[in-house]
């Protein structure tokens, strides 16, 4: 192969990890709960999915995820965080509080009604 065989090569592999990079790493860092009135809180966008996807929260007190659904699509209308018994219906073009107490570390899932949309919680003891 030639030099220019090479910078193709280069360039191909290099678009390669770009791609992967921007669909499965890129904006999918945990954030980070923040103290308030008492809970653990963390606005989560609700429009086509969820905004963060990523939650991190500590074990042992009350954590409270504040669902701005931002649509009406009837995909998104209820959430559920089955490992802590969360079902809960959200009103379009609401903010609806949601609380429990992740009792246990480990990492959670939390997904529409239908299971379509999904989140991770991830409790740290
Ligand atoms: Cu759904």
């Amino acid at each position: 192969m030639n030099a220019l065989d090479w910078i193709v090569v280069a360039a191909g592999l290099a678009t390669i990890v770009w791609i992967n990079w921007y669909f499965f790493l890129a904006g999918r860092e945990a954030v980070d709960a923040v103290p308030t009135n008492g809970a653990q809180q963390v606005p989560v966008v609700v429009q086509g999915g969820y905004q963060p996807a990523e939650i991190r929260v500590r074990a042992g007190t009350p954590v409270r995820l504040l669902f701005d659904r931002r649509e009406t699509s009837p995909c998104s209308e209820e959430v559920v965080v089955p490992d802590f018994g969360v079902k809960r219906f959200l009103a379009a073009h609401r903010i609806t509080p949601v609380e429990f107490v992740p009792d246990r570390s480990g990492t959670f899932e939390f997904t529409c009604g239908m299971g379509m949309l999904r989140g991770r919680i991830t409790v740290d003891a």
